[in-house]
């Protein structure tokens, strides 16, 4: 028996399993260092990884660009007599495309899943048959729901935003999606609900009313997750930060205005975020920074997998490639604790020209190895204990006496201030960059 799921026809034909060859391995269909069952830091590789397939870029996206029309003639639309059948066949492909490739998680829009109705009746009417089919794939795969949410962007009547929208009727459009999204995310079982700011933002603040705007997303954000709680859903809510693109402003810039944000009403007990690699890069901070940043707030939650390109500014979506970024970017998440209901999505995309349905296989595998690697990098790290051996030592002075009576808030401004009666040599040790840069190469090099 096939150990795959093959639906009403086979769209990746003369592709099977994927399975771990080593590095050694010569076969571009193979992975080479994620090897899923391997222990790393105290757990398999895949519990620590948790690799989700993002089901708007595999199956949805089709190449086109504002330059040129679509490159990735998907055969499970061309076939199709009506946008449901096309939507049957997109989830067989979707579930051929999980199970072969072996990750346990994916994550998906309502629209990605099924398409808009007349109505907003129809529309989920049609969600509903997408998600009991879903479901069903689910159970016979072991496949499950890394996270859902709602398109709030791409339908023209969003054009202006969507709980941020200065119109009511298109506010309330939003809810009843997004109750919608939310309802099919609790169905399929989903460990998250994510929030990306799709068009929350302005174009120019002539037209805008910044203040309110912003009420309203916080208020809207606020009767969601009530909702969500009323209806039983336990997972986490994410917030998914990235600064600009479609908006000039997208309200959720970066992990520290949304942390602001989220303080400023009250919400930061239930949301936490979903970094996105490639946001952290137009946001102007590595990767890195942004998962530490959320960490050291308790607001880490989970990660889109990819990489943007560092001499453009829009959101490329490609694929990580990178060991020096998953390694530093894996340190982070091992020091956050781990994922929990997180995971890492690939919310990336194939080429334009990645016409060979091998591409969408490869470019996955690819990930998945570099990021793989980033894990054992990471855990050699703080394994062999150099790195954050010296991070400790360098703050070692807030370890005891006076220093740590200020770590406790146990000084005043003038006590603090009476310390310093003399200069000696304060301030003048070293920060050993380049010698921690060394020893960081030499990890990456399996030394
Ligand atoms: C777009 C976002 C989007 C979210 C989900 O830039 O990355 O794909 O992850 O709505
Ligand atoms: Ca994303
Ligand atoms: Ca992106």
């Amino acid at each position: 028996m096939a150990d795959y799921f093959v639906g009403n026809k086979e769209y990746f034909p003369g592709i099977g399993r994927i399975k771990y060859e080593g590095p050694e391995s010569d076969n571009p269909l193979a992975f080479k260092y994620y090897d899923p069952e391997k222990v790393v830091g105290g757990k398999k590789m895949k519990d620590q990884l948790r690799f989700a397939v993002a089901y708007w870029h595999s199956f949805c996206a089709d190449g086109a660009d504002p330059f040129g029309a679509a490159t990735h003639p998907h055969p499970w639309i061309v076939d199709a007599k009506s946008p449901m059948e096309a939507a049957e066949h997109k989830m067989d492909a979707a579930f051929e495309f999980f199970t072969k490739l072996g990750t346990e998680f994916y994550a998906f829009h309502d629209r990605d899943m099924a398409p808009e109705g007349a109505t907003p009746a129809e529309s989920e009417k049609q969600l509903k048959v997408l998600v009991a089919r879903a479901k069903e794939r689910q159970q016979a795969t072991g496949v499950k729901l890394l996270w859902g949410t709602a398109n709030l962007f791409t339908h023209p009547r969003f054009m202006n935003g969507a709980a941020t929208n200065p119109e009511f009727a298109v506010v309330s459009l939003a809810a009843s999606q997004v109750k919608a999204a939310i309802d099919a995310t609790i169905e399929l079982g989903g460990q998250g609900y994510t929030f990306w700011g799709g068009r929350e933002g302005y174009m120019s603040l002539l037209n805008t009313d910044l203040k309110k705007e912003k009420e309203h997303l916080a208020r809207f954000l606020g009767l969601a997750r009530d909702y969500a709680r009323k209806q039983g859903f336990k997972g986490a809510f994410y917030i998914e930060p990235k600064p600009m693109e479609p908006t000039k402003h997208q309200y959720d810039y970066d992990v520290e205005t949304v942390a602001g944000f989220l303080r400023y009403y009250g919400l930061d007990k239930d949301f936490r975020m979903n970094i996105e690699a490639n946001h952290a890069e137009l946001a102007g901070h590595d990767f890195a920074h942004e998962l530490e940043t959320a960490a050291a707030m308790g607001l880490f939650g989970s990660v889109d997998a990819n990489r943007g390109e560092p001499r453009n500014g829009w959101d490329t979506d490609q694929f990580p490639s990178s060991y020096y970024e998953t390694a530093l970017a894996m340190y982070a998440v091992l020091k956050a604790g781990g994922f929990t209901t997180g995971g890492l999505n690939f919310d990336a995309k194939i080429r334009r020209n990645s016409v060979d349905p091998a591409d969408l296989f490869e470019a996955h595998i690819g990930g998945m190895d570099t990021f793989a690697a980033g894990l054992v990098i990471a855990q050699r790290i703080i394994d062999d204990g150099k790195l954050p051996g010296f991070v400790k030592k360098r703050y070692a002075s807030f370890d005891s006496g006076n220093g740590a009576k200020f770590d406790k808030g146990e000084l005043t401004f003038e006590v603090l201030a009476g310390f310093g009666s003399d200069y000696g040599n304060a301030g003048l040790t070293s920060g050993k960059q380049e010698h921690l840069e060394n020893i960081l190469n030499r990890y990456l090099l399996g030394l």
